[in-house]
């Protein structure tokens, strides 16, 4: 079958790829990214027409996405999976892809180009290199670009972009972080003050906080499969995603941006409540669903969250746990919002892989769980469901031989041997890289931890 390109075009992208300049580069090239940021900056551009928006994407670790989207001439489609048949759109705003390691020197260079003023980044929780306060300087890649080598990090490569730039820059970070911009700044700031100079234009430079969400699950043959009869032609790039896109941007740019408002996204003063909203509710429930369900044997998160103990438990999560906690955005109602996202989880046609959501716990768990377990406990109540959801993630660690987690190896080593519940709470809860003091000493979690994960063991 012919693949997708300019000149095999089944249907037309909804602005002219030719005409397009690059003005944004992002940093994370994955899935998420190609159904989020560049959707939604290709519709800012059909609506006020404006053509220097194309997106120079970066890969960071291999180059099968440029392997896919270069003979496409960067054109890939959207499948979109909802209740009922699916659609696809070709999307033609990314006009770039660079994959790091092959050429760290262009992704600076692109970086520092004066036409780019917006870099914008899904890297992943753990693609930030931090500890729970700042920037891991001791890990062994920051430590490396931090002696001059051609940044192979994230924040090497914005550190060293914006040492070479005259003009100022804003940075969005698009990840699953708790005040993403601010500690992406710090982040940065650490970097600048291990290497002992600041560069001038760093004062200038914006990091505005950013909410996203969408639900990208992993493409698979069928998708591919689906999309090609749907565009008849083939499409290697092709991207899943469910109906539903938010974007809500803090409006903070040092310089000139594109008109997301214009293609769908929310620019406002504070990000903080729908951040913290997102995170603690669908994220948590989101992870709690992934341990609970892949340990009662569930594929999907549609299966878990269509077995009705689950459904319960992760509406007990949210309104017991996590909206106490909450000062909600405006005109957001908690309710009304928990029941949405239950409703998107129950979506059959989108088969996202409770292992895809189960991986990365070590640096999950932090930013969309703990945060609530220590509000609850502040505040004197007993934090249940919540610690139901730390529990299986333990079990979780314990039961999975191919742990999918940077810090894998910590982890399987901490539980190996163990097999009694409060045991297995000690030896996880003792991670400092999780877990702070105030959570390791407090009794009244740990008694949870230790009567779900007993309850957890025995039950299979
Ligand atoms: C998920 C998220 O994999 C995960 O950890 O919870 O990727 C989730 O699908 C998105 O944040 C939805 O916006």
């Amino acid at each position: 079958m012919t693949r997708l390109s300019l000149t095999n075009l089944p249907v037309t992208p909804a602005v002219d790829p030719r005409a397009l300049s690059v003005g944004i580069v992002h940093l994370g090239l994955g899935a998420f990214h190609r159904a989020h940021q560049a959707v939604v900056t290709e519709q800012a551009m059909v609506a006020t027409g404006e053509t220097r928006w194309g997106i120079a994407g970066v890969s960071q670790r291999s180059a099968t996405v440029r392997d896919q989207l270069a003979p496409q001439d960067g054109l890939y489609s959207v499948l979109e999976r909802g209740l009922g048949d699916p659609t696809v759109q070709v999307i033609g705003s990314i006009r770039d892809v660079l994959t790091a390691p092959e050429d760290p020197d262009a992704v600076v260079a692109r970086i520092a180009d004066p036409a780019v003023t917006v870099v914008t980044l899904t890297v992943t929780e753990k693609g930030y290199r931090a500890t729970g306060t700042g920037l891991n300087l001791d890990d062994p890649e920051i430590q490396a670009d931090l002696t001059g080598r051609p940044p192979r990090t994230v924040v090497g490569q914005l550190a060293a972009g914006i040492a070479r730039r005259d003009e100022p820059l804003t940075i969005v970070s698009c990840d699953n972080l708790v005040a993403n911009g601010p500690f992406l700044r710090k982040l940065v700031t650490d970097y600048f003050d291990a290497l002992g100079k600041v560069p001038e234009t760093f004062e200038a430079t914006r990091f505005p906080a950013s909410m996203v969400d969408r639900i990208v699950p992993a493409t698979t043959e069928d998708d591919r499969a689906e999309a090609a009869r749907l565009l008849g032609v083939r499409d290697e790039a092709v991207v899943v995603a469910e109906p539903f896109l938010q974007w809500v941007i803090e409006n903070d740019f040092a310089g000139d941006r594109p008109a997301w408002e214009r293609g769908g996204a929310v620019l406002t003063a504070d990000v903080a409540p729908w951040e913290q909203a997102k995170l603690r509710m669908l994220n948590a429930t989101h992870s709690m669903l992934a341990y609970l369900g892949a340990l009662r044997g569930y594929e999907t998160i549609a299966e878990a969250v269509r077995d009705d103990e689950l459904s319960r438990l992760s509406q007990a999560l949210m309104t017991d746990d996590v909206v106490p906690t909450l000062t909600p955005p405006d005109g957001l109602d908690l309710a009304a919002y928990g029941a949405s996202v239950l409703e998107r989880f129950a979506n059959p046609a989108l088969k996202h892989r409770t292992r895809q959501v189960a991986m990365d716990g070590s640096v999950k768990l932090p930013v969309r769980m703990l945060g609530t377990v220590r509000d609850r406990l502040a505040a004197g109540a007993e934090p249940r469901t919540i610690s139901l959801a730390v529990a299986a993630w333990m079990v979780y660690v314990l039961r999975t031989p191919d742990l999918d987690d940077p810090q894998a190896d910590k982890l399987k080593a901490a539980v190996a041997g163990v097999s009694e519940p409060a045991k297995l709470v000690d030896a996880l809860l003792a991670v400092d890289s999780i877990f702070t003091p105030d959570l390791r000493d407090s009794t009244v979690f740990r008694e949870l931890l230790v009567e779900h994960v007993s309850s957890l063991l025995a039950g299979s």
